[in-house]
């Protein structure tokens, strides 16, 4: 990703998910915003309609969608204030993982993978993509989480349009090898 894709990528992240009232941009209660509201009330950084719809396509995580009718943006997850993305409670595979980094280890397998300051902990279907979200924090290691398990016991599951899976938490009991 060139240097200003990823530029708009975190202004975008950090307005569609955490701070939409830094610039006055209303989210709709599915964290919806208007495209042209947004170009209108950005100032600092340089945005227009073509540049969005390149970071959208392009994005490495596909961290964005627009909707249907072209008028509007989101972040496919990672929010921290209040929405609903309105997913679907979906049936999960076997076995999904979360990459972590080894300092958390510990208190993970007392208290369970918790959701720290998200909505929901994210698990994904790919160890590459586990490995690299837990080298975000120091030494990463991947856990291995019986998702059918968590699924039959009642755990809901959501999936995000860019293939991350969405639970409440994963206590330790289903965190092990399946
Ligand atoms: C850890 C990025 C101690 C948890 C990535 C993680 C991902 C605990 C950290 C997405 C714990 C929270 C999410 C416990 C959980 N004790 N540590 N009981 N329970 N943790 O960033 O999963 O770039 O909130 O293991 O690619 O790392 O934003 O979550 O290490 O998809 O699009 O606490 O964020 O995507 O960290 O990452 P995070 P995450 P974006």
């Amino acid at each position: 990703m060139d240097k200003q894709l990823k530029k708009v990528s975190k202004y975008l992240s950090f307005l569609l998910r955490h701070k939409p009232d830094s610039i006055g941009l209303i989210l709709d209660e599915q964290g919806w915003a208007s495209i042209a509201a947004l170009i209108e009330l950005t100032t600092d950084v340089e945005l227009s309609r073509e540049i969005i719809e390149v970071v959208v396509e392009t994005n490495d995580k596909q961290r964005f969608s627009i909707s249907e009718d072209g008028t509007k943006i989101r972040a496919n997850q990672g929010h921290s204030i209040a929405i609903d993305l309105n997913l679907a409670p979906i049936e999960p595979p076997g076995c999904l993982y979360h990459g972590t980094a080894t300092r958390f280890l510990a208190s993970i397998m007392e208290k369970g993978i918790t959701k720290q300051q998200r909505h929901h902990v994210h698990l994904t279907e790919s160890i590459a993509v586990g490995k690299a979200v837990g080298g975000r924090y120091g030494k990463p290691v991947i856990l291995v989480i019986d998702a059918q398990a968590m699924f039959q016991d009642g755990f809901v599951f959501f999936k995000t349009a860019n293939n991350v899976w969405l639970v409440e938490e994963v206590p330790p009991a289903y965190i092990r090898a399946c």
